[in-house]
């Protein structure tokens, strides 16, 4: 269970942030209006959730979970693969000391949280565009000594592993076509987003409810096989920046 979560609204800037999308630019009021959304429905599960002021300067520095790995142990400061964002780290060691211990990534590996998947014991490693071999060597040895298995899965497609793949519960993997059938993930029910969907794998799973990106009826049905709640939240204003609900929050 979740007792906190650490957030950030977007700033002024946000609309220069990376992006491979070609949908027009962000609405940042709406943006703001979905962030406030998020963090209620955070709250409603039960969760404290801090909301950090915008990073000027850092247009991507609401995507607050590229910047660490959160275990009930420790929390691992990643080392963000684009040079832009390398120092929003800066502004969540703060906050992230105040709950955990902390141990860092260090050069030359690239970390971004994005690329990291936990369920239970054992973490899914991504090595991507933007965390590398390195960077996956070193959170999977730091992890080894508080007790977790990894598994390091090569990303050959989207942004970051949790783009394509993420836990939903009852011993289930929510994956893009590209994922189904990867051996690291074999011992898992597997539940693919149907095709035009594939961002509907972003979906996070929060104190045994479901939330998914509002949009998305096909993926719905599908997760519904699972009995948990769901509560659909509109993430369009994140979208266009590459960004979802995972990397909106670092939870812990
Ligand atoms: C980036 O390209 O880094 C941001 N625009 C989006 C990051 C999304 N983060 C995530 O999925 N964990």
């Amino acid at each position: 269970m979740f007792s906190h979560a650490i957030t950030r609204i977007p700033g002024p800037d946000y609309s220069k942030g990376l992006t491979t999308s070609t949908l027009p630019a962000p609405d940042l009021e709406l943006a703001l209006r979905q962030h406030g959304a998020y963090v209620r429905c955070l709250e409603s599960l039960g969760l404290t959730v801090e909301v950090l002021p915008a990073a000027p300067g850092f247009p991507d520095a609401c995507f607050v979970e590229d910047t660490a790995v959160v275990t009930r142990e420790i929390a691992v400061i990643s080392r963000p693969g684009a040079p832009s964002r390398r120092d929003e780290i800066l502004s969540t060691i703060g906050p992230l000391s105040a709950h955990r211990p902390l141990a860092r990534i260090e050069d030359p590996g690239t970390l971004d949280g994005g690329d990291i998947l936990q369920v239970e014991k054992r973490f899914f490693i991504g090595v991507s565009d933007r965390t590398n071999e390195e960077g996956a060597r070193q959170l999977a040895a730091i992890l080894a000594g508080h007790g977790y298995e990894s598994s390091i899965i090569k990303v050959a497609a989207g942004l970051h592993l949790k783009s394509s793949l993420n836990f939903v519960g009852e011993n289930t993997m929510l994956v893009t076509r590209d994922f189904a059938g990867h051996p690291a993930i074999s011992n898992f029910r597997q539940i693919i987003c149907p095709e035009g969907e594939e961002y509907a794998a972003n979906t996070l799973l929060v104190n045994g409810t479901l939330i998914m990106p509002t949009g998305y009826p096909r993926t719905r049905v599908l997760l519904e096989s699972l009995s948990l709640p769901i509560v659909e939240l509109d993430t369009s204003e994140y979208r266009k920046m590459d960004g979802g609900l995972t990397c909106l929050s670092l939870r812990l």
